[in-house]
């Protein structure tokens, strides 16, 4: 890694109804994340957090106005996201962002957007998070931020910062999918996103589908952002999420495809999300995302 990297914690709950994804980055950073990296020889520079809206634990779970909890909270935490990422970016640093739910992935993106005429997005998660309010099953903003940066839904949500997001669908891969709703699956087809499957993966081995991954994007962008949330791994290995499903991406895996992303090169921003303390086994999953991060950032065995 020859750029400065940034690191930003965005401690969002907003995104859906479990308390705890919030403690997220703090739980990461006891982790001693930011030592563990920069013993890589990795320049890493802790910001701090975000500051988010505070928390009412009585009506958390509760808020639903529009199929879209939260919504406001959600777009106020965004809105200040996309500013600090934006500002990396501008000084040619990278942006690691932990979070916090997946929804922090829109403010993510939408700081990254003016820096990018064509900017790619590795989606490596169970679920594709390409719902909007009229599609979603739950009105969970976390599970619809993909659908956003691709400009559909909430014009509040697609236009929070500056122009807008404008990730462009032949830009965009999903790894390791395996829990679509009916519009997501509808909106992959008609859009032709490149989507590799659980099934995919099995068949074809992570190598491979990490190989396909890159040469799809490699020649017709600018930028690739990695977007890991942890729930695309196995639970047994990232227990501490507020949506595990079976069947996931293993550990040895995981590290195979980061490896590779190191190597290659590729990536000019990443983020970790829907690290939840408060459902893990003594800090297992933050454990794991640290695991992951030093191995993005080049933690070798020889
Ligand atoms: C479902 C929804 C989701 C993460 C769950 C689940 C979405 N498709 N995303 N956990 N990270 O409610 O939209
Ligand atoms: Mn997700
Ligand atoms: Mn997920
Ligand atoms: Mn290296």
């Amino acid at each position: 890694m020859d750029k400065k990297v940034k690191l930003i914690g965005a401690p969002s709950c907003f995104g859906q109804p479990r308390l705890g994804v919030d403690l997220g980055p703090d739980a990461i950073r006891y982790t001693n994340l930011v030592g563990r990296i920069k013993s890589l020889n990795v320049d890493i520079k802790d910001l701090g957090n975000i500051e988010a809206e505070k928390i009412n634990v009585e009506i958390h779970s509760k808020e639903k106005n529009d199929n879209l909890r939260n919504l406001e909270e959600v777009i106020k935490f965004n809105e200040k996201l996309a500013k600090q990422v934006d500002e990396v970016v501008e000084n040619g640093d990278f942006p690691f962002i932990i979070g916090g739910d997946h929804s922090i992935a829109l403010g993510t993106l939408s700081g990254l957007s003016k820096h990018y005429e064509n900017l790619g997005v590795i989606w490596y998660d169970a679920h594709g998070d390409l719902n909007d309010s009229k599609t979603s099953p739950s009105g969970n903003i976390h599970g619809m931020p993909l659908a956003q940066a691709l400009g559909i839904g909430h014009e509040k949500l697609v236009n929070l910062y500056e122009d807008g997001v404008k990730i462009k669908p032949e830009n965009v891969v999903l790894i390791g999918v395996r829990d679509l709703d009916e519009g997501e699956i509808e909106y992959i087809k008609e859009n032709n996103i490149l989507c590799f499957t659980m099934d995919d993966v099995a068949r074809l081995g992570i190598g491979r589908v990490m190989e396909e991954t890159v040469s799809y994007l490699k020649d017709k962008t600018d930028g690739i952002h990695l977007s890991l949330d942890v729930d695309g791994l196995d639970p047994q290995f990232t227990p501490g999420t507020g949506t595990p499903v079976v069947n996931g991406i293993t550990l040895r895996e995981t590290n195979q495809a980061l490896t590779y992303l190191h190597d290659q090169d590729v990536i000019s921003s990443f983020e970790i999300v829907e690290v939840n303390p408060l459902l893990d086994e003594k800090n297992k999953t933050a454990e794991v995302a640290t695991y992951i991060a030093e191995v993005f950032f080049g933690k070798k065995y020889l």
